[in-house]
């Protein structure tokens, strides 16, 4: 059986997604990275870099959120799958565009925003790794500025990325942009990205499904 690790507030909610949208039957174990959860010697042996999300596919395991999202859509076909080597190619590119472009501003956005509970293990991994700096913040706001500016224009003429349809480059990329959303950034100068923001996160896979 497939086992998703990591909490779901983390990058694992990019892989957890992908299962959802595909229907897919995995185990989901929540481990963080607040708690010394990724530093165990069980979790080390999925991935020794000590990072979430890490998968283990029946005994083959892989790390980094990206990589593992291809491998699930790819190793399971469906809508979600490039179906070209050009729309692999612009999966990769749109992909490798949010990780490298726009994922380290947004993420320092979202460290800056977060309202934690004060004296939390969370906070203390927040602050150490981002200490309060509005300076921070306005760098990152303004490194944005040019990638958004593309995306807007990428989406002047289509709903997705690749055309019409929601794909695979789609949730990669909405998935870091999620970030924004939990730090309330203003995507309104970028109403097509704002827009198909809201088409991706409101997809039903795109959250857990509500505890009955
Ligand atoms: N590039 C990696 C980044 C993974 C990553 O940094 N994950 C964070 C949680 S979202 C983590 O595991 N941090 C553990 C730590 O900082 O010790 C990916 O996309 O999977």
């Amino acid at each position: 059986m497939l086992k998703i690790y990591g909490h779901p507030g983390s990058r694992a909610a990019r892989p957890l997604w992908v299962c959802r949208e595909l229907g897919l039957q995995f185990e989901h174990v929540p481990t963080h990275f607040a708690d010394g959860g990724t530093k165990s010697a069980e979790f080390l042996a999925i991935n020794p870099a000590g990072r979430i999300p890490a998968i283990d596919d029946d005994g083959f395991c892989l790390a980094e959120s990206m990589a593992i999202n291809i491998y699930l859509a790819k190793k399971h076909g469906g809508e979600l799958a490039p179906k070209s080597l050009e729309d692999e190619a612009r999966m990769l590119q749109w992909s490798f565009w949010a990780m490298t472009e726009v994922e380290k501003s947004l993420l320092a956005v979202f460290m800056q925003r977060a309202e934690l509970p004060p004296g939390s293990e969370i906070e203390k991994y927040f602050r150490e790794r981002s200490p309060k700096d509005p300076a921070v913040e306005q760098a990152a706001i303004k490194a944005l500025q040019h990638p958004l500016s593309v995306l807007n224009g990428h989406l002047a003429s289509r709903q997705y990325l690749l055309g019409d349809s929601f794909t695979l480059a789609d949730l990669n990329v909405a998935s870091v942009f999620s970030m924004g959303l939990a730090a309330k950034f203003d995507f309104s100068p970028y109403p097509n990205v704002q827009q198909w923001l809201g088409r991706c996160v409101s997809r039903p896979a795109a959250r857990p499904p509500k505890k009955s």
